[in-house]
């Protein structure tokens, strides 16, 4: 099995009705698709995984003193000793650090910074061409879309980028690089490594990977979503495994509803989800991250 391909230069063209179709067929069956030629320039993407490389360089000792890392010798060394040694399964195998609009970025290498501020600009209009997308494909009036993830004049969606690495493990079968989840939010836009695999989705009870591809940009949909459309455009399970050989670079970029946003059902039939603040779903995600998404549903529907 593997996750849709999809060419995105050929909406603007003659196949538009086949791409759209393509593009619905990705977020009903799959949750998850890659877009190739989807207009972000390559040299941009180049500059990002220069500039990334490098920052994670300057950190990647400060990793070695991460809590992932001195756990994981512990539990080596409970092995060495004879006694009994469990998954680490209340952490990641990752290094991360996340770039929003209002927060501290690296100052190292110099670049960095008007190098992510372009492709997070880049990134943005691509996360908002894809929710309009989805809601002509759902056959929603213009501008709902827009309409679910702001508050008003006032507050306007989120948008955070997430830098991470998966380093080498010496003991993959110990440690998970991301624990399976679903994400929060809205539509999330994954530049993931060309050649270091590891991200996973579930399918059908089954763990696929997603293919690294070089420059394409992976497109998954948030739980927000899944509320919003009904049931039809569900968030799927992800995961990252940890590898030996690995140094995965991934970044992942989440456009979400204003905390401040009403969520709730926007198709004519009959509401399957409860109708919430989304900055209330975020209270019990962060919590349940983890979990499955039913018992934040739910919750939500006792608020
Ligand atoms: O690093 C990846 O490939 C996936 C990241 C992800 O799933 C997340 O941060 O929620």
């Amino acid at each position: 099995m593997v996750i849709p391909v999809i060419d995105f230069s050929k909406l603007e063209g003659e196949e538009r009705a086949e791409t759209m179709a393509q593009i619905a067929n990705g977020c009903e069956e799959w949750g998850f698709f890659q877009l190739v030629n989807h207009g972000i320039p390559v040299e941009l993407l180049d500059r990002v995984k220069k500039v990334c490389a490098e920052c994670y360089k300057l950190r990647e000792e400060g990793f070695k003193e991460s809590k992932p890392v001195q756990m994981l010798k512990e539990m080596v060394d409970r092995e060495g000793e004879g006694l009994a040694v469990n998954e680490l399964d209340d952490m990641d195998w990752e290094d991360v650090f996340t770039l929003q609009d209002d927060n501290q970025w690296p100052s190292n290498p110099p670049e960095f910074k008007e190098t992510m501020m372009e492709y997070r600009r880049e990134l943005k209009k691509l996360a908002e061409k894809m929710l309009e997308i989805m809601e002509e494909n759902l056959g929603l009036e213009k501008d709902i879309m827009k309409g679910a993830f702001t508050s008003g004049d006032d507050y306007a969606p989120f948008f955070g980028t997430k830098v991470s690495h998966y380093p080498p493990c010496p003991h993959p079968d110990l440690a998970t690089g991301l624990r399976a989840h679903t994400d929060a939010g809205g539509v999330i836009l994954l530049f993931q490594d060309d050649e270091v695999g590891g991200l996973q989705i579930l399918k059908d009870g089954r763990w696929v990977d997603v293919q690294p591809l070089a420059d394409a940009i992976v497109i998954n949909t948030g739980d927000q979503i899944e509320v919003i459309s009904n049931g039809r455009y569900k968030s799927v399970w992800h995961r990252v495994l940890a590898t030996r050989d690995g140094n995965r670079r991934s970044i992942a970029s989440f456009y979400n509803p204003a905390l401040e946003a009403t969520i709730g059902p926007a198709t004519n039939a009959a509401a399957a989800y409860p109708t919430f603040a989304f900055g209330d779903y975020m209270d019990v995600y962060v919590k349940q991250k983890f979990q499955a998404k039913q018992r934040r549903f739910d919750a939500m529907a006792k608020v």
